[in-house]
């Protein structure tokens, strides 16, 4: 099969894919020719060709739970969603999409709600996740503008990472960021927490929850006290400074005043605003420790004051730079996927709803603003939207509140979801299911945090009865009676469309594809990354070069803020901050990278982070399991102690879900607290407080299919993918007969040979079947206080066709015969590299990364593992200092 260029479906990066089929196999390598990557892939990226197998996907449409043809389930969609519109008109219907549609699919879910229907009910989820710094732009830019390109995060001298955990969200950035360090670039982190970012910066500023606008303020007080603004750049290009000057002095704004309230030393402080003084070739990247937050456009406004008033804006290595999350992040915001956007950069004005009527040809155009995606939620609830179809996202999981969100479903009356995948946590609420293509089959455009258009292009023939978004809701438009307006045979025309759609009565709007309104399919199919504003000779990698900005007057706006706390402060009941997010090698919630078991290694299970401190006048240790609860529900994770989060805060990844772990799912736990402006919630900070869970006994299961915890048990429950089987880990707090009720489950059915090793009075149990001298289930169960074996041995021999007698004999001791007991965990997902054999590598004599890289192959791939290997290496050879 000849190589296909196409784009990563992961993060904002938008890597350039180099992809090979055969069959439903996938080779991949970073495409060399794309600019933002430059042949470089991170370990989701090189793990692409586990993920693609059918396994588990929704391959025709289902009604009520049984298979239905698309006929049948185009009709039922569109009736119901036009009897609901008619009886309680047009705002009692909505639409909930993803930054992981193409744009062409997003354009077309605009078109027909906004357009058709005649309401602003589309929100995406990209409300979660860059709706603050959307806000932040407008105000300050006059439109949702990205000003730099990743080429300025190597020319930079100076990157501040506010809320950015870029070596585990966007690795491929952070390489290149990594290699313009080794030429002396300074790296500063603002997070509550020491991430592997924060380890190898120069100065890590470990803030208190919630404190950057005071952060940033105090620099701008700071920057303007010692002359180190440039006056000359804001009266010819910015409004605003004097009322944000006048703003400032209300607060103490010495270093050691903002230094208290962030909970900062004074030094580092001061040694941050020194430097950010000294370098013009300042980028400053934001991310979800500054969008999700209830004041999350303060935090971007902010940001973007301190580069206003420097000047720091336009030119090569100085922007404010918000980085996306999802591949298509920016692809929503362009064509009007948030419900207080219209499309194309154009917001509700008389004007503009007039001007896209028209280019329409819509009849009924919505006229203000939808519900944002907490708020629609709420609707769904309390009744007042009555039909809902959910693309390509999975809120029940990943909304705050989930619990309520799942009850708001559940009570819904009609509830249509689109997903490549049959059993999706939101799945289970759905009354018709719809098959939608997946990555490596979809085909349409991208695009990327800097504004590049890529092309994702498919390499597998389209499986099953699945079908493209936009073609699953054309077919659904022209069925509710508006065929004319959604008849496009092909991507490459509604591609067409959109980009004359920002090229339409354009009078100053920089959201403009113009040269690419007449692309032939041909050049469609060929089209090159390219950065917009698309000009007649290309694409245009900076904004603001010329210190114009989108505004009436073009100049951009200086807008004044004020420091807050938080939503909802910690209080005696809730003692502690939660905070939420990523870990390296998931991608949220798992229904891809939860079948990659080389990427479930890193982190295989839920598990929330504490500082020793907050630990241990409660009795918990490391690897216990822990109850974390808030005023809005529980969950239960494996408690890591560590040094590196703040005292006082707790910190659970946002990943695990229903399927793979009931209990371990952060976002029941989530308050849905939005920001005022933009309705993004604060995802960072839920008062909380954590107990032992306090277990009896505890055990695993091995076995070649995934299984659910039997029903009418009480257990914490895991799931964790391995290579050739599926791996349970349980706990139970109940006595002998909550065991003895999980032995009948799991055991129930199993054929062959049994051997069992029972000790009833030291409370274990370890029973493994063999089937055709095959493994076919392993149990363990001990105490609370008991030990059990690790588990990659034994998960081993499931790849095994037939057990040898060694490993027969030693089946029950659980350790391979003669072999070291154990390999540690897996830090390079990519060459799979256990601790183990770095901690070998290090005794024997290697005394840096590269040193460990060059023995073990470690970090020799993506890189995503360095940090990991700096920290098992003695203290000393890692050392910074603060610059
Ligand atoms: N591996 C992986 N990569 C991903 C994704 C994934 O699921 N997995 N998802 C993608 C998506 S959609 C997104 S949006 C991006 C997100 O990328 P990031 O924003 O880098 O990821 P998060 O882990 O959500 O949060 C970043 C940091 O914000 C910090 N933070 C919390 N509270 C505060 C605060 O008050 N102030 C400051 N300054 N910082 C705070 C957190 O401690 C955390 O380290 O990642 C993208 N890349
Ligand atoms: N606690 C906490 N919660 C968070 C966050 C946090 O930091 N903390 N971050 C928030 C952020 S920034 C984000 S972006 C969200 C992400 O949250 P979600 O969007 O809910 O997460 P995904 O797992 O990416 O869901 C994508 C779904 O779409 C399906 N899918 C993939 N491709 C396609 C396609 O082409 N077509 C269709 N129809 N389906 C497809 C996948 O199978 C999957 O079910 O989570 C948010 N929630
Ligand atoms: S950095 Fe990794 S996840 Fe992001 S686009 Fe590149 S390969 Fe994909
Ligand atoms: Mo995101």
């Amino acid at each position: 099969m000849a190589e296909v260029r196409t784009t990563c479906p992961y993060c904002g990066v938008g890597c350039g894919v180099a992809a090979t089929a055969a069959g439903r196999s996938l080779q991949v390598r970073g495409d060399a020719g794309h600019p933002a990557n430059l042949g470089r892939l991170c370990s989701k990226g090189t793990a692409l060709g586990d993920t693609v197998g059918l396994e588990g996907r929704l391959l025709h449409p289902e009604i009520g739970g049984r298979r239905a043809s698309w006929e049948e389930a185009t009709q039922l969609v569109a009736r119901r969603f036009s009897e609901t519109i008619a009886r309680h008109g047009p705002d009692s219907v909505a639409f909930y999409v993803s930054g992981q549609l193409l744009t062409e699919d997003y354009y077309v879910a605009n078109k027909l709600m906004k357009g058709f229907i005649g309401s602003a009910n589309i929100d995406t989820n990209s409300r979660l996740c860059m709706a603050s710094a959307v806000a932040a732009h407008k105000q300050a830019f006059g439109a949702d503008l990205v000003p730099g390109c990743y080429q300025d995060l190597e020319l930079a001298d100076l990157v501040v990472f506010s809320g950015h955990n870029a070596a585990w969200t966007h690795p491929v950035l952070f390489r290149r960021m990594e290699a313009a360090r080794g030429r002396g670039q300074r790296h500063v982190v603002i997070d509550p927490r020491r991430t592997d970012t924060a380890q190898e910066a120069h100065l890590h500023l470990p803030l208190a929850p919630q404190t950057d606008v005071r952060l940033w303020n105090g620099l701008l007080a700071w920057l303007i006290e010692a002359g180190a603004v440039d006056l000359g750049y804001v009266d010819a290009h910015v409004i605003g400074f004097d009322a944000v000057r006048r703003q400032l002095s209300r607060d103490d704004q010495s270093v050691a005043a903002v230094a208290a309230d962030c909970g900062l030393a004074p030094e580092d402080l001061q040694a941050f605003y020194q430097l950010f003084a000294a370098t013009p070739r300042t980028v400053s990247l934001f991310s979800m420790g500054a969008n999700q937050s209830s004041q999350g456009v303060a935090k971007g406004l902010a940001i973007i004051n301190a580069h206003l008033a420097t000047g720091r804006i336009g030119k090569p290595g100085a922007c404010p730079f918000s980085i996306t999350g999802q591949p298509n992040a920016m692809g929503g915001r362009e064509t009007g996927g948030l419900a207080n956007t219209l499309a194309a950069h154009m917001d509700f004005t008389p004007e503009a709803c007039d001007r896209v009527g028209r280019f329409w040809g819509a009849p009924n155009i919505a006229r203000r603003p939808g519900l944002k995606a907490v708020e629609m939620f709420e609707a769904v609830a309390d009744g007042r939207i009555k039909a809902i179809w959910i693309m390509a996202t999975n809120p029940a999981v990943s909304l705050p509140d989930a619990g309520a969100v799942r009850e708001a479903l559940a009570r819904c009356p009609f509830v249509v979801v689109s997903d490549c995948m049959a059993q999706t946590d939101t799945m289970g609420f759905a009354q018709v299911k719809l098959p939608a293509l997946a990555w490596g089959e979809k085909d349409g455009t991208v695009t990327n945090s800097e504004r590049r258009i890529s092309r994702q292009r498919a390499v597998f023939a389209p499986p099953g009865e699945a079908r493209p978004d936009w073609k699953i809701m054309a077919e659904v438009a022209a069925a509710m009676g508006h065929g004319e307006a959604f008849a496009w045979r092909s991507n490459a025309q509604i591609f067409r469309e959109w980009a004359r759609l920002t090229a339409y009565e354009n009078d100053g709007r920089l959201l403009d594809l113009g040269p690419l309104v007449g692309v032939t399919p041909e050049a469609y199919d060929r089209l090159e990354p390219v950065q917009w504003p698309v000009r007649a000779d290309g694409g245009t990698d900076r904004l603001f070069v010329d210190g114009q900005f989108q505004t009436p007057d073009g100049r951009a706006r200086m807008v004044p803020t004020a420091p807050k706390g938080p939503a909802r402060p910690v209080d005696g009941a809730f003692p502690l901050s939660l905070n939420t997010g990523r870990v390296r090698d998931h991608w949220h919630t798992l229904t891809r990278t939860g079948l990659s078991p080389a990427l479930c290694r890193h982190a295989p299970e839920p598990y929330v982070e504490i500082h020793p401190r907050d630990a241990a006048p409660l009795g918990i240790g490391e690897g216990a399991l822990v109850r974390v609860r808030t005023a809005f529900g529980e969950a239960v994770a494996v408690a890591k102690l560590s040094e590196a989060q703040r005292p006082g805060g707790l910190f659970m990844p946002m990943h695990w879900t229903e399927a793979f772990a009931p209990l371990g799912r952060s976002n029941p736990l989530v308050a849905p607290d939005v920001d005022p402006v933009s309705g993004q919630p604060e995802f960072k900070h839920t008062p909380a407080r954590v107990h032992p869970y306090r277990e009896t006994w505890r055990g695993f299961f091995l076995a070649r299919e995934a299984w659910r915890p039997p029903k009418g048990l009480d257990l914490v429950w895991r799931r964790i993918p391995q290579t050739a089987c599926q791996l349970h880990e349980f706990a139970g707090r109940g006595d002998e007969s909550e065991r003895a009720g999980l032995r009948k489950a799991l055991t129930r059915g199993a054929a062959g040979e049994t051997l069992v090793l029972e000790d009833v009075r030291g409370g274990r149990l370890r029973e493994a079947f063999i089937s055709d001298g095959r493994i076919d289930r392993v149990l363990f169960t001990t105490t609370a206080e008991g030990r059990l074996p690790p588990r990659d041995w034994l998960a081993d021999l499931f790849t095994q066709d037939k057990l040898g007698d060694a490993d027969r004999a030693a089946l029950l001791v659980g350790f391979a015969p003669g072999a070291p007991a154990t390999t540690g965990p897996v830090v390079c997902a990519c060459l799979k590299v256990h601790a183990g054999r770095i901690h070998q590598a290090i005794a024997a004599g290697a005394d840096s990364v590269d040193a460990v890289a060059e023995a073990t192959g470690a970090g020799t791939n993506c890189g995503s593992c360095r940090p990991e290997i700096a920290r098992l290496l003695p203290a000393k050879l890692e050392t910074r200092h603060a610059a």
